[in-house]
């Protein structure tokens, strides 16, 4: 029996924003209601001089209905009790684009293939997520090796999102 409550997901032990810096390409996702980023989904990690962890991220939006530009969009954490849950404030380069304020889970990473990113935006009464959205990094542009996949797939299924995502695509939009 799976424990679908959204407290009680595991998620990275001893998590190690140091070792999670640089770059990591979107290479699946749980999307949103009301999605944003489309695909070429690419994010940037840094940890500032006082330790702070911030983010920067790019990818296809769609604008006023059929308009396709690359969002320049940026994210400072605030740290929680959790080392891997944080609070993401975001907000675009321009006016026009998403902003908001988000958690920010690390759910598992090896830091140097894949990581599995997740955000509930809305729980139900009983604790589950209803608008959840998640991440799957890869630091290789081409996709995980088979046994990232295998692990990944597993902790998808912890998360209660099993074969909820989709496969983004990288083909230079914002290059
Ligand atoms: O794409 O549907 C969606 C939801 C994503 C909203 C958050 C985008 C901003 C990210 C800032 C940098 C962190 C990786």
């Amino acid at each position: 029996y799976r424990d679908c409550n959204v407290n009680n997901f595991r998620v990275m032990q001893d998590f190690d924003r140091f070792r999670y810096a640089g770059t990591w390409y979107a290479v699946a996702k749980k999307d949103p209601e009301g999605l944003f980023l489309i695909d070429n989904i690419v994010a940037k990690f840094s940890v500032e001089d006082d330790g702070k962890m911030t983010a920067t991220a790019e990818g296809r939006v769609k604008l006023f209905g059929d308009m396709n530009i690359c969002a320049n969009m940026v994210g400072t954490f605030e740290d929680t009790d959790d080392p891997a849950k944080f609070k993401m404030k975001y907000h675009g380069l321009l006016a026009y684009l998403e902003r908001g304020r988000d958690d920010h889970w690390v759910v598992d990473t090896d830091y140097t293939t894949y990581a599995i990113h997740y955000c509930c935006r809305k729980q139900n009464e009983d604790g589950t997520c209803q608008d959840s959205y998640s991440f799957v990094f890869s630091r290789d542009p081409s996709g995980l090796t088979p046994e990232a996949q295998r692990i990944v797939r597993k902790k998808q299924e912890e998360i209660c999102l099993e074969r909820q995502y989709r496969v983004v695509q990288h083909y230079g939009f914002c290059n």
